[in-house]
Order: structure tokens, then C-alpha cells, then sequence
């Protein structure tokens, strides 16, 4: 049986899971023996970070390298287009969210309750800079967001986004532009069962984490 290690918080933990449960895979998740960036886990993933999948002999890190394993190893339900351009198109979108986008939300992060305290000055640059990155996603989306758009492995990491900035607009004030199409695609992603599953168990662990 696959496992994970993850921790219940983790945005590309959330990701993963988006996958797995897409792909009607079942998995057993152990969190990082020795916690969080322990040497005890660095022996199992050097890098330290999470998740990692383990599946027989297999031992890797990354979503992104993850889920294209998994969509090689297991095909059917398809999160990849056949069509190879389209292909592309894909991973162009995943990375946009794993560099673009969801660095923009982390760069929150430290401001969190019970963190450094924030200024204006920071909650106004990243509120523009999150803006930008969603004004960029509709762009994207326009060309890809078709009625017979599939849930692709670019599909994974935004929902869990997505959620954090509902928590976060409020708890900070952020003022988030979100473009017209992205809301479309925000709604239909929601209607997809894998994606809502996770956002169901996940949202939650996000509410009770920023509570802190
Ligand atoms: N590009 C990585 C990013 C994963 C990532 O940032 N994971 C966080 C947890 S959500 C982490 O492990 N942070 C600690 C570290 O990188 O050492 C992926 O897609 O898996």
C-alpha cells in the first residue's frame, strides 16, 4: 500500500491528497518520524520535506514529481490530457500555482496569529501581489477552462489555496481581487468529489490551526 508522510496542516499535503482520492487510490499516512524537519526524517527524505510518498521501493519527494508518478503508475481516472501540447498546458499551470501564486499566500505566513505582528505596508503588497497572481490565473485559465475540462493534476494545489485566502482575507483584511473566470473555475473545481472531500476534512484543520 502507498504511504504518505504528511502532516494534517500542509497545503501540498492537501495537494496530494487531491490526487490520490481523484484516482480512487487507497494510502496510509504516517506523520515525519521525529517531527517536522527532524534528522530522523532527513535519513528517510533527505530534502526534509513533506509529502513524500513511499510505494514498494520508491521513496520521493515533491508533489509535483508525486503526482506525475502517480499518473503514470496508475492512468485511469486520466489527470493529464492526451493531447501532448495540452500536456504542457498542465504543468505550465501546476508550477504557476507551486511558484506564482501559493508563494505569494506563504509569504503570509509568518504573520500569522501568534507570529510576528504584520503592518499595513505588507498587508497592502501582498494583497496586490496575490491580485496580480489571480488576474494571471484567469489569463490562463481562459485559454483551458473549457465544458469538457477535465480534473487534471494542475488542479490539485489551487483549491487548497484557495482556502487559505477565504481564512486569511478575513483574519488579516487582505482586499483580494478574484477575477470573474476564476470564480467560475473556483465553483466547478468545488463540484468536483475529490476536491470537495479533501476541502471537507481540511478546511477545519485550517479553521482550528489559525484559531492558535
Ligand atoms: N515544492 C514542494 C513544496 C512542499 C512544501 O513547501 N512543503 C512544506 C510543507 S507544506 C515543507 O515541507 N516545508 C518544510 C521544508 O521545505 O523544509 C512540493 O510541491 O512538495
Amino acid at each position: 500500500m502507498i504511504t504518505i508522510y504528511a502532516v494534517p496542516i500542509s497545503l501540498y499535503c492537501a495537494k496530494l491528497r487531491i490526487v490520490l482520492r481523484h484516482k480512487n487510490l487507497t494510502w496510509r499516512e504516517e506523520m515525519p518520524p521525529g517531527g517536522y524537519g527532524s534528522e530522523d526524517y532527513k535519513r528517510i527524505v533527505p530534502s526534509g520535506n513533506l509529502p513524500a510518498l513511499v510505494d514498494g521501493k520508491l521513496t520521493i519527494a515533491d508533489s509535483e514529481a508525486i503526482a506525475e508518478y502517480l499518473e503514470e503508475q496508475h492512468p485511469h481516472p486520466a489527470m493529464l490530457p492526451l493531447n501532448v501540447l495540452e500536456r504542457a498546458k498542465v504543468r505550465e499551470r501546476g508550477r504557476f500555482h507551486d511558484t506564482r501564486l501559493e508563494p505569494e499566500v506563504r509569504a503570509l505566513f509568518p504573520f500569522l496569529p501568534g507570529r510576528e505582528t504584520s503592518t499595513q505596508e505588507i498587508l497592502h503588497r501582498q494583497s496586490h501581489a496575490i491580485s496580480s497572481r489571480l488576474q494571471q490565473l484567469s489569463e490562463i485559465l481562459d485559454e483551458a477552462f473549457r465544458p469538457e475540462y477535465i480534473l487534471t493534476l494542475a488542479d490539485s494545489g489551487l483549491p487548497i489555496t484557495f482556502a487559505w485566502l477565504d481564512s486569511l482575507i478575513p483574519l488579516m483584511g487582505l482586499r483580494i481581487l478574484w477575477p470573474k473566470s476564476v470564480i467560475a473555475y473556483r465553483n466547478w473545481l468545488e463540484q468536483q468529489p475529490a476536491v470537495n472531500d479533501e476541502l471537507t476534512e481540511y478546511t477545519p484543520i485550517l479553521t482550528a490551526f489559525l484559531e492558535v
